[in-house]
């Protein structure tokens, strides 16, 4: 009793409660969290009915002495059971692509450089450090400071390997690749600090590679690109 407590409790003991990616302090977050849970959901299902039809087999077909001479008898396919079993994955993988490839598509980073709505944020990687730069030209090394509420167009670029820019409370993660410029957009920030880093390995410092994202209010914001312009 006591192994299988242990064992149940591994997965909260391991850390993964409080995941940040499944809290969402953004409308981009967000999308991307409901996917997660809209599959898991769905992987449930299938979960519980493969495991309540095993348990249902094991325990009806198990070896019985008085059925030791018992020969089943032979069947030739069942068409109503094989066109459920073909029917049913189909259905249930066009319900997991749509809103899948709706919200992948939605937010998948663009190449071209006509980034229409909202703010415009510079956002540079090199080994070992992330700079931000604001529409004002105000530049800043592993700090963010955004506006509560806007549509937050980052233009991602890097300077020598691929790095990927990751908030998991915002958005992300987001390869910045040499010679090529990227651009992301991230919805509807929620006020509050937040931890980012970068998510590909690329070199011996990769691990300090992190950074600090603050939403503010729009005046908080307003006054941060006012100071030292
Ligand atoms: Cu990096």
């Amino acid at each position: 009793m006591k192994k299988w407590l242990v064992i149940g409790l591994l997965p909260l003991l391991a850390g993964c409660s409080g995941i940040t990616v499944l809290d969402a302090k953004s409308t981009t977050g967000e999308e991307q969290a409901y996917l997660i849970w809209f599959s898991l959901g769905l992987m449930m299902i299938v979960l519980a009915v493969v495991f309540i039809l095993f348990a249902r087999f094991v325990i009806k077909y198990r070896y019985k002495k008085e059925k030791d001479d018992f020969l089943p008898e032979d069947v030739k396919g069942n068409l109503k059971l094989e066109l459920t079993w073909t029917i049913l994955p189909i259905i249930l993988l066009i319900v997991l692509a749509v809103p899948t490839i709706q919200i992948t598509y939605d937010q998948s980073p663009q190449t071209s450089a006509d980034a229409d709505a909202g703010m415009d944020i510079g956002v540079a990687a090199e080994q070992f450090k992330w700079t931000f730069s604001q529409p004002n030209g105000k530049t800043e090394e592993n700090k963010l400071v955004l506006p509560e509420g806007e549509t937050v167009t980052l233009h991602l670029s890097s300077k020598d390997v691929i790095h990927s820019f990751w908030v998991p409370a915002l958005a992300g993660k987001i390869d910045t690749i040499p010679g090529k410029q990227v651009t992301y957009e991230i919805k509807n920030p929620k006020k509050g600090t937040y931890k980012g880093k970068c998510a590909e390995y690329c070199g011996i410092q990769h691990a300090n590679m992190v950074f600090e994202v603050r939403v503010v209010s729009q005046k908080a914001y307003r006054t941060y690109l006012e100071e030292m312009k």
